[in-house]
């Protein structure tokens, strides 16, 4: 908190309150009105931040999951590229997501009979639907089934080639999260998949987390083929350095290009008024920066 003295000599109280979130190297801050909800979960830390620039912040554990103004970069780009380019997806499983904004976006498609989502932690959903009810809209949805469960368990109990498309949405690989970040969990998801299917996930910043980010790539090349995966690139300015990266992992013949209708993503990101999904993005955001393309060659 800042204290300043007026022209008359007064003090006047200026709000300066900052959320920051810090890495070992670097940081993000974001001026805030005030803490809207702040609530030690079974799992992490959930508070949401009313931030000047971004409008409502998630946070868990004090790292960014989403924001009101920056939220439909991720959301547009984790569901509509795998939606979009697979045959006829009629069934698909988020794993997280509690914030609903991944839940939104794809029952924004007609084709899916429905949308499992299994997020862990109860009290995400919980602070979303009071303070983000903009992302948290679709859980009236009688098309979306949510369990609260770990999304672990979840796969390694579903059926085998029970979804055609899974989404993992979920956090970092620290916390209830580290678990969906080893090989066993990924096998179980392509044993769950169609033979068609697709699985999605965020892959983090190839710039921020280097490590993990050739790792997981490793891993799903050695699980769905080396020429069955792909990465592709967002602009998130909430996120470490705003380069995020998603993974597209196709277990038949689906591919995000060649799968790809211009005229179909134009019409339908025009129907839905679409904010950043557009027929360019979708063919741009597979060209990768070298340095990038290196990391995962
Ligand atoms: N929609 C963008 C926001 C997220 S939130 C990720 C969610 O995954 C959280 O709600 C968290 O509770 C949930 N989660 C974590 N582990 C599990 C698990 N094992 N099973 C089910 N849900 C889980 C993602 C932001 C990306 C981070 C960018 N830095």
């Amino acid at each position: 908190r800042d204290e300043k003295s007026s022209e008359e000599g007064s003090p006047i109280r200026t709000r300066d309150v900052w959320f920051t979130e810090r890495d070992d190297k670097i940081a993000l801050s974001l001026k805030h009105d005030g803490k809207l909800y702040d609530v030690q979960s079974d799992f992490q830390k959930v508070e949401v931040y009313k931030t000047q620039a971004y409008g409502n912040l998630l946070t868990l554990d004090g790292m960014v999951m989403t924001s009101e103004k920056d939220e439909y970069v991720y959301h547009e780009m984790i569901t509509h590229i795998p939606t979009l380019t697979h045959p006829k997806p009629k069934r698909a499983l988020v794993i997280g997501g509690g914030d609903g904004g991944t839940a939104r976006e794809l029952l924004r498609h007609d084709c899916y009979d429905e949308v499992v989502m299994v997020e862990i932690d109860d009290k995400v959903i919980e602070a979303c639907k009071e303070h983000l009810p903009g992302i948290a809209s679709a859980f009236g949805n009688p098309k979306l089934n949510l369990i609260v469960d770990d999304g672990i368990k979840y796969v390694k109990d579903a059926a085998d080639g029970s979804f055609d498309i899974v989404i993992v949405d979920s956090t970092d690989p620290v916390g209830p999260a580290e678990g969906l970040f080893t090989v066993e969990f990924y096998k179980e998801v392509y044993r769950i998949l169609s033979d068609d299917g697709i699985m999605i996930t965020q892959s983090e910043s190839p710039r921020f987390n280097s490590k993990v980010f050739k790792e997981i790539y490793q891993v799903y090349r050695s699980i769905f083929g080396q020429d069955q995966v792909h990465c592709y690139l967002a602009y998130i300015p909430t996120y470490p350095t705003g380069m995020w990266s998603f993974s597209y992992s196709s277990k038949g013949k689906a591919h995000p290009l060649k799968d790809f209708n211009a005229e179909e993503s134009k019409a339908f990101a025009k129907k839905h008024g679409l904010k950043y999904y557009n027929e360019g993005i979708h063919q741009a955001a597979f060209a990768l920066p070298s340095f990038v393309a290196e990391m995962i060659s």
